[in-house]
């Protein structure tokens, strides 16, 4: 360590974060789900023992993403803070700290973007780095170990051909590597990184969700970071497990529902080949209108400012992910208010100008009829509970309202159309006939009820179960200890619904 550059990189503190070494202040940062890191080479000693403090606040205020607020009831009660999310607010340092040394000059950042044609596939590259300026720079593709394009340059661009080549996707995740180096005059490697990437193309046209050219309909469910011996802290056996039990169902997909998972979530998705919708923190926007964050003629600007700062750290942390296929900026806004328009038009915009190559989506609530946002969006994202929160057990109902409710946003904006969420709160074990509600049955009928309608639809170009598995939430009268409508278990042990969905997604009993 002597002699370098030494970083601290923090992969999720919920919600704000302040770090101090040997006492004092090295960074602070707000955000609950992604991560950041600050150099930390003058506050340490090597060779001694340091001193590492981390205070963590998990209160939410009007200005946080996701918005909340602390609410002193009168009497002198204690404060409570009010959510505006169905999950369990978790508060703590909840993936990997990382200590890291490098030389003096060293890589920040690399972006991918590849643009495959006939025969070939350009690799376009971009570096940022720290430190002295490099003498050269060097990058390679690799194919597992061969060298299939390089190039030696001055600048901090570039671009590199190579074919043929294979695609990624569900089914054939084809990964392939590059390595950045810097180098200095004499031609020794400062700093090096190597990055995985796959070559494939998403685009909407018409109706359609396009995968390398080609229709795609999403498969899958939602998930929580979640479980009963950890809570939300990063367990990698975990997303091994969860990843692979969508994959036993026949999904080829998944929404990081409602903020960004974790990093090697993303990565094992590029290898399994499951594709993504990329979801950042700002859920319940509006929620309850105590403390609107939008109305007509006023947007809360810092509100605004921390939205887009996140969906930058998302973009900056998940741009190079092949099974990133979409993002999504924000999951259940008050669409249907006339501020929304002008909020969303500037967050649209934002992760517009980042990232001009994946279709932007954000999930909504609201009715078709009454929506005023959903103009500034590739795709149109629906989460919908026909049959459980109204026309409760009156799927044939439930189906009506769903074919009509679809439509009805088709008509409008001419899109292709997610269902984003469908569910029903089920207790494992708790058998019925005829199917009620929070019975194992009641749940296959419903996921039945809903496909059949979806079949019907053509524009319908995915549906994404809400949940694969059960999960922690506030008390309440509508929760048998947390949400249920997992279709495994909080301990993840499939209930009917699973092998129902397997026997639907693969074709198999
Ligand atoms: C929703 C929300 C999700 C909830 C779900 C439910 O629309 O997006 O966060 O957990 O409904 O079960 O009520």
């Amino acid at each position: 360590w002597a002699g370098k550059r030494i970083w601290l990189r923090f992969g999720a503190v919920n919600y704000r974060a302040t770090v101090w070494v040997n006492g004092r202040k090295l960074t602070e940062w707000e955000g609950g789900h992604l991560p950041f890191a600050a150099e930390a080479t003058s506050f340490l000693r090597v060779g001694e023992e340091n001193t590492l403090a981390v205070k963590v606040n998990n209160l939410l205020d009007w200005t946080t993403i996701p918005p909340g607020r602390v609410v002193k009831p009168p009497g002198g009660e204690k404060p409570r803070l009010e959510q505006y999310f169905d999950f369990f607010h978790y508060a703590g340092i909840h993936r990997s700290v990382h200590l890291y040394a490098t030389g003096p000059t060293c890589l920040h950042d690399i972006t991918i973007r590849t643009r495959p044609m006939a025969g070939k596939v350009l690799v376009s590259w971009t570096l940022e780095h720290d430190g002295e300026e490099p003498y050269r720079r060097r990058v390679r593709i690799l194919d597992h170990e061969e060298v299939v394009a390089e190039v030696e340059t001055a600048e901090n661009q570039g671009e590199l051909a190579f074919g043929p080549y294979r695609l990624w996707g569900p089914g054939h995740p084809y990964l392939y590597r590059l390595r950045a180096e810097l180098l200095d005059g004499a031609g020794r490697v400062l700093d090096s990184y190597t990055e995985d990437f796959g070559i494939r193309t998403v685009a909407v046209e018409g109706d359609r969700l396009l995968l390398n050219g080609e229709p795609v309909y999403l498969k899958g469910c939602c998930r929580h970071e979640d479980f009963h011996l950890v809570g939300r802290g990063l367990h990698l056996p975990l997303i091994q497990k969860d990843l692979n039990l969508l994959r036993w169902m026949g999904a080829n997909s998944f929404r990081t529902s409602h903020y960004p998972y974790a990093e090697e979530t993303m990565m094992l998705a590029d290898r399994l080949g499951l594709l993504v919708i990329d979801e950042c923190p700002a859920v319940g926007l509006n929620a309850w209108g105590a403390f609107p964050v939008f109305v007509p003629g006023r947007v809360d600007e810092k509100t605004l400012a921390t939205h887009c700062r996140l969906m930058e750290a998302l973009y900056r942390r998940d741009k190079n992910h092949p099974s990133v296929i979409a993002w999504s900026v924000a999951n259940e806004p008050a669409s249907e208010e006339e501020g929304a328009v002008e909020y969303f038009t500037k967050v649209v915009a934002t992760m517009r100008s980042l990232d001009p190559t994946r279709p932007v989506t954000f999930v909504a609530s609201a009715a078709a009829e009454q929506d005023r946002c959903g103009h500034l969006v590739d795709f149109i994202s629906v989460n919908r509970y026909f049959g459980w929160y109204t026309e409760e057990g009156r799927l044939d109902l439930a189906a009506e309202r769903l074919r009509a409710d679809l439509r009805r946003w088709h008509e409008r904006y001419g899109k292709p159309v997610m269902l984003t969420e469908f569910g029903a709160d089920t207790v494992a074990g708790l058998h019925t006939l005829p199917p009620q509600m929070f019975s194992e049955e009641y749940q296959v009928e419903f996921l039945r009820t809903y496909a059949r309608v979806l079949d019907e639809l053509d524009f319908v170009v995915g549906e994404h179960v809400w949940n694969l598995a059960d999960f922690m939430t506030n008390q309440s009268i509508r929760r048998v200890v947390g949400n249920r409508k997992g279709v495994f278990t909080r301990e993840r042990q499939p209930k009917m619904a699973a092998h129902y969905l397997r026997e639907r997604w693969t074709g198999q009993k």
